[in-house]
């Protein structure tokens, strides 16, 4: 069991690591590959770190979770909609808001998925907001599969879709249980993951990423694992850049801008995994500070450790 202020960490850290990453990645996108003085040199200037849709979303996904104590998939749909009606400029993908105003013409939450592309949408956009599913859950896997993948039908009914979604909830999961600084196994980190994804597209990928390991060459990594905006071009390049680079959060986050392709994502993503390994004080303090609505995410991680200590019954309501 970990201590309780590391585990509070741990739950900031998850909701905090995916802002950052996804506000250092922003700005980057598609323009590869990207050496790493002049993208030290733009952050260094950047003011404020703007956040994208991923992080918006994430904070959706946390709100609803908090506010019904779980997973409720019409709120956690109303809560996305208004959210993407207050602040529709966050750079969302093509599919989300044509899902969002089919809900306010009375669509049911749960069959809106399947309304855009053939079988739904196998993007990356269920898997960049899924830390606070992984942070809630990160004990009880069995939950954790089902509402990555419910949570995912709103927007991502796509079995890959859902699968990447809930192989990144597994991965912020399994950092969780790891007690940051001790000796990271890269090794057997991927091969839980490997063991606990039910595609093969995704597990040749994390057998891919276990060569790989030790590699600096980008366009290699990039190649051999993707860096677009489908899911299974992008969980497990995050993933990968979190797991070779364990130790440093700013060095996970690096590396999957570096990659270019969706940089804001890929980065959102592995900044969750480093931020529930190492806890928020491994984000980087000039980083951390000028992330937007940090207060904001900080609270509602709090509330969401609340509620996984209600759950566990650690805590009087
Ligand atoms: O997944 P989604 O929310 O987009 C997230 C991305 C992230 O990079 C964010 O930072 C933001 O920039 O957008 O949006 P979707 O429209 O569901 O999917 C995104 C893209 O995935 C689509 O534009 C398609 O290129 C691709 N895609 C598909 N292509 C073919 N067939 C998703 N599903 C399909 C499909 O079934
Ligand atoms: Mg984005
Ligand atoms: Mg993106």
């Amino acid at each position: 069991m970990l201590p309780d202020d590391l585990l509070r960490s741990k739950f900031v850290g998850a909701l905090i690591g995916t802002g950052v990453g996804d506000a250092v990645g922003a700005g980057f996108e598609g323009l590869a590959p990207f050496d790493l003085q002049t993208i030290e040199t733009v952050l260094e200037e950047r003011g404020v770190f703007r956040y994208t849709d991923d992080t918006h979303m994430m904070i959706g996904v946390a709100e609803s979770l908090v506010a019904k104590e779980g997973f409720d998939g019409a709120h956690m749909t109303e809560v996305f909609t208004s959210n993407y009606e207050a602040e529709p400029w966050r750079g969302y993908g093509p599919g989300p808001p044509l899902l969002f105003r089919m809900f306010r013409r009375g669509e049911p939450w749960d069959r809106l998925g399947e309304k855009v592309y053939h079988g739904g949408s196998y993007g990356n956009g269920a898997a960049m907001r899924i830390a606070p599913v992984g942070a809630l859950y990160h004990d009880d896997i069995e939950s954790l599969r089902e509402v990555a993948y419910s949570s995912s039908q709103i927007t991502h009914s796509h079995e890959l879709g859902k699968e990447g979604a809930a192989l990144q909830a597994y991965a912020v999961a399994v950092a969780f249980g790891m007690q940051p600084g001790s000796s990271f196994d890269a090794e057997a980190f991927l091969s839980k993951l490997i063991d606990f994804v039910q595609h093969t597209a995704y597990r040749e990928k994390l057998l891919r990423a276990k060569k790989l390991m030790g590699v600096d060459d980008v366009s290699l990594i990039a190649g051999e694992l993707g860096h677009g905006v489908e899911a299974f071009n992008s969980v497990p390049t995050a993933i990968y850049c979190f797991a070779s680079r364990a130790s440093s959060f700013k060095d996970a986050v690096l590396l999957a801008v570096r990659l270019g392709g969706d940089t804001d994502t890929i980065a959102a993503m592995a900044g969750a995994i480093s931020g529930a390994y190492l806890g928020v004080e491994g984000v980087p303090e000039r980083w951390y500070s000028k992330l937007e609505n940090r207060v904001y995410i900080e609270e509602l991680a709090n509330k969401l450790y609340g509620l996984w200590l209600r759950k566990r019954g650690l805590l009087s309501p």
